[in-house]
């Protein structure tokens, strides 16, 4: 087993105390593992956009995978697009995820993707017909997603679309206790301990900050999209197709 395939036991063993989750060499050393026993449908995730990409690539336009990981989400478009005249933009701020993105990239044969190892903020959408934001909205302070997604918006070509993909919380109160209830019985499913899921919960308390599907259909239109699709919902992880 490579290192980029390691086993999640960051949070296995008691803490005094509990730092806010970032993004690092250690996390990046088991990130595969960690999202596909947290995110209840990740890899039908993965697999439709690049079904989606698919449909939407329109030839000389430019598909962004924005806080790419390890680059799963470009893998999968870079290959349901084969050989059409694309460019392929991922973005991430942790280096430790990009180098691994970058062997992928290599693995998959995919040498035309651009990597870009910066802030999303911080980078220019141009002609673009698909931007995917694979659970990377919901890391951003709440202020700054608006300016984002207009941003997105702006560059995005007339038949282009964004998958925005992210963590919810309920509509209220005892929904949203039965999809935790519910998301926490899925890790347990997949081999995490109580003592695992409650330290990663403190450790994501205040960096992960999961809003409404109301919020997010509200924020898209605001930002520009007229029309806002759910088309994956599991538990309390959702993911929309929105389009100008
Ligand atoms: C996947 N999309 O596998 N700028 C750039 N990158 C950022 C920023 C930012 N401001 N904030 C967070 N990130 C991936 C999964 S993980 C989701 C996305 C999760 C990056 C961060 O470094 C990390 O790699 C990614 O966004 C979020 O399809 O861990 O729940």
């Amino acid at each position: 087993m490579s290192r980029s395939e390691g086993r999640d036991s960051l949070y296995a063993h008691p803490r005094d105390s509990i730092d806010s989750f970032v993004f690092d060499e250690r996390v990046a050393a088991v990130f595969s593992d960690m999202i596909s026993r947290s995110v209840p449908g990740y890899a039908s995730i993965i697999g439709m956009i690049g079904l989606l990409a698919e449909r939407h690539a329109s030839p000389g336009s430019r598909l962004y995978d924005l806080g790419c990981s390890l680059g799963a989400a470009t893998v999968s478009m870079g290959k349901a697009i084969g050989g059409r005249d694309c460019r392929l933009v991922a973005v991430d701020n942790a280096e430790a995820m990009l180098a691994r993105a970058r062997q992928q990239f290599d693995k998959h044969g995919l040498d035309k993707v651009e990597s870009l190892c910066a802030d999303i903020r911080d980078v220019e959408i141009r002609d673009a017909s698909v931007v995917v934001l694979n659970f990377t909205l919901q890391f951003l302070p709440l202020e700054q997603r608006l300016p984002l997604l207009r941003g997105i918006r702006q560059g995005m070509r007339r038949d282009g679309v964004l998958i925005l993909s992210e963590k919810i919380a309920g509509a209220d109160a005892e929904e949203d206790a039965l999809l935790v209830e519910l998301h926490h019985a899925f890790k347990r499913a997949n081999g995490y301990s109580d003592l695992e899921i409650s330290q990663k919960r403190t450790a994501l308390e205040e960096v992960l900050v999961p809003e409404t599907i109301a919020v997010h259909r509200q924020r898209l239109q605001e930002a520009g999209f007229g029309r806002v699709d759910l088309w994956f919902q599991c538990f309390n992880f959702v993911s929309f197709i929105a389009r100008p």
